[in-house]
């Protein structure tokens, strides 16, 4: 995580911020890689907070302006559409930088829960159809409205000359040690030319595309129906492989990114199927022919792109994502590779 304690004297300026009392207290909620979030808990009420890592999000007011753009949009087309707002400090900012970091608070939506892995197809389901229901609302937006908050975010053919990079300017015992790995990676840069051709295709859409479709960024409400999505940090243009790519990546095996037993890591089949059908109810109107043959490659882009990206930052020493233990993207890496040679032998 990427501010991993809350200073205390920074809590006390954001909380005047807010006008908050001294008895408003904050514990860390979530298990992002990237940004650092708290549940902050006051005398009335209960806020998200979060500190955005800005060696990542080098324009944090370009999310700001995104997700007023999408909230705008939506307010007006959709006025019922649940959504997490921003919170203004006393002098109407929605932001606040202190001491060079940036902060920023949300509403938490009561009555919602969040699950960290996908026990069950209706939760799959519930979440692919708050996905394709995010961009199939957002279609008449024009996407390129949005600022390009990450710049090549999902871009596979910059992921592999990363990687590439790595295994010139990488830390050499590592690249050794890593040579099997390393090998089976480069053994499928035939994914990087099928993507460079999707994304060259006339009937190959930009739309308004969440890049972050983890099971924990959809609230669920009590009756276990999906409420809304969150974490909009990432919307900007891109395909629908993505989102649907990083659903596959995530919610087909029963254990996560982070298991090191890799016996563990398994296909379900009916979880398959049930992003299938959460995702097209909403989207398969919009969607062309030619995308909705892609519908199974995307989950190979999306896993082959995580590990490519793991191993690059093991292989560079851990500059990106954070990391416990010394050997926790290479572990990350062999995870998302077991994951892309199971699933290459399901679909
Ligand atoms: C990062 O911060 P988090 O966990 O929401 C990463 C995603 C990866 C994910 C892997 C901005 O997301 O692309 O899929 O880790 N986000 C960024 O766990 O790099
Ligand atoms: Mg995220």
């Amino acid at each position: 995580m990427y501010f991993a304690f809350m200073k205390e004297h920074l809590f006390k300026k954001i909380c005047a911020e807010y006008n908050w009392n001294d008895n408003t207290c904050y514990e860390p909620l979530g298990s992002g890689l990237i940004n650092s979030t708290w549940k902050v808990t006051t005398e009335n009420n209960i806020y998200v907070l979060q500190a955005i890592n800005h060696h990542v999000f080098k324009n944090p007011e370009y999310i700001d302006e995104n997700i007023k753009l999408v909230t705008d949009f939506l307010s007006k087309k959709n006025p019922e559409y649940l959504f997490p707002t921003l919170l203004k400090t006393n002098t109407g900012n929605s932001f606040i930088k202190l001491e060079g970091e940036w902060f920023r608070v949300l509403s938490f939506i009561k009555n919602t829960q969040t699950f960290t892995t996908v026990n069950n197809e209706l939760q799959a389901f519930e979440a692919a159809k708050q996905f394709g229901n995010f961009t199939a609302l957002l279609n008449e937006l024009n996407c390129n409205a949005l600022h390009i908050v990450l710049p090549d975010f999902h871009n596979l053919s910059l992921r592999y000359e990363q990687f590439n990079d790595a295994l010139k300017t990488g830390n050499n015992i590592r690249i050794i040690e890593c040579k099997d790995a390393i090998a089976f990676l480069q053994s499928q840069k035939n994914i990087v030319e099928e993507w460079r051709k999707f994304i060259t295709h006339k009937e190959a859409e930009q739309r308004v595309t969440h890049h972050d479709t983890k099971i924990s960024n959809v609230l669920f409400n009590e009756c276990n129906e999906g409420a809304c999505v969150i974490d909009l940090d990432t919307i900007m243009p891109g395909y629908f492989i993505s989102d649907v790519g990083d659903m596959f990546r995530t919610y087909i095996s029963p254990v996560s990114e982070e298991e090191t037993d890799f016996n563990k890591i398994t296909i379900r089949k009916n979880i398959i199927t049930a992003i299938y059908n959460g995702y097209m109810q909403p989207m398969k109107n919009l969607l062309s022919v030619f995308e909705q043959d892609h519908f199974y490659f995307s989950g190979e882009f999306m896993i082959y792109m995580q590990a490519l990206r793991f191993l690059t930052d093991y292989l560079n020493n851990d500059i990106y994502y954070g990391c416990k233990y010394e050997k926790h993207n290479y572990n990350r890496a062999i995870n998302q590779i077991t994951l892309l040679q199971q699933f290459q032998q399901t679909v």
